[in-house]
């Protein structure tokens, strides 16, 4: 049965999350699905379908004023909401994750983490959506864009892959909010035109995460995406016309590179 379109809030008590199925949505539905699992803390759930401009909507915008997913209400603290991938991160784990499984005490390790989440907000996620609406949204496919946003993307994510050298994970070699920022938009890096292949420490620290019980589950809230690295490898063997377009599509990226002499310049 198809889900009713949100008109409010749905709950009086505990954590609920209103969210849709993107790298910034998943920031919040992982996190959550590991506290619940950690702790047994449970949550509440509402699809904001962005397709739809529900994020606009006045209910929505009292509560996220920049009228975009992920947001959440803390029924039990009088109904705060937070919008913002970094400060729902940083809420719940500081109220929610008392023996600090996913967050930290140290304040350099705090540190650490506040940076690599800030870059990600700064840096990652919006240069690689620039690369997804150039490559595959925008009315024309314009080549300056295209090439300028995907190597951008390129040149963000061989910073992490050089960071992921010789550690499991990015602050204090613990699964933690700084890795769980950054993963979304690495789990959807083969959409955005960009080879995961090419970044083997990357690679390995996405497997790592995907194979976590919690991060499987917080991929399917509120249902499972076809932008995912695995899903769009497997529709690329399955599908023959959707392989022939994505190959076109790469193609075109590539010329565009070569076109206004893009270079790769991480270290
Ligand atoms: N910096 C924000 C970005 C939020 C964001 O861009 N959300 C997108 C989905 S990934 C959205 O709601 N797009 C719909 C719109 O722009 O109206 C965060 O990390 O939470």
């Amino acid at each position: 049965m198809a889900q009713e379109r949100p008109t409010g809030l749905k709950a009086n008590k505990g954590i609920e999350l209103l969210t849709w199925g993107t790298p910034n949505g998943w920031k919040a539905t992982i996190i959550l699905e590991e506290l619940k699992e950690a702790y047994g803390k449970d949550y509440t759930w509402q699809g904001i379908n962005i397709g739809q401009n529900i994020q606009k909507e006045s209910w929505f915008t009292k509560l996220g004023p920049n009228g975009r997913i992920p947001v959440i209400v803390d029924h039990d603290q009088g109904g705060f909401a937070v919008q913002e991938g970094l400060a729902i991160l940083a809420y719940l784990t500081r109220h929610y994750d008392p023996d600090h499984k996913f967050s930290f005490t140290d304040p350099l390790d705090i540190s650490r983490a506040e940076q690599w989440m800030a870059w990600q907000h700064g840096g990652l996620g919006p240069m690689q959506g620039q690369a997804n609406h150039f490559n595959r949204f925008a009315k024309e496919r314009i080549p300056y864009g295209m090439q300028r946003y995907t190597g951008e993307t390129e040149r963000l994510v061989g910073i992490l892959d050089n960071h992921l050298k010789g550690t499991d994970y990015l602050v204090g070699n613990k699964f933690s909010i700084a890795d769980i920022a950054s993963f979304g938009w690495v789990h959807m890096l083969r959409f955005s035109g960009v080879d995961l292949d090419s970044f083997p420490n990357l690679k390995a620290w996405w497997e790592r995460i995907l194979a976590r019980p919690a991060v499987q589950r917080g991929l399917l809230i509120p249902s499972k995406s076809s932008f995912g690295n695995d899903t769009y490898l497997e529709k690329l063997k399955e599908d023959k016309e959707f392989a022939e377009k994505e190959h076109a599509l790469m193609e075109k990226i590539k010329a565009a590179k070569e076109q206004y002499g893009y270079k790769y310049a991480s270290p």
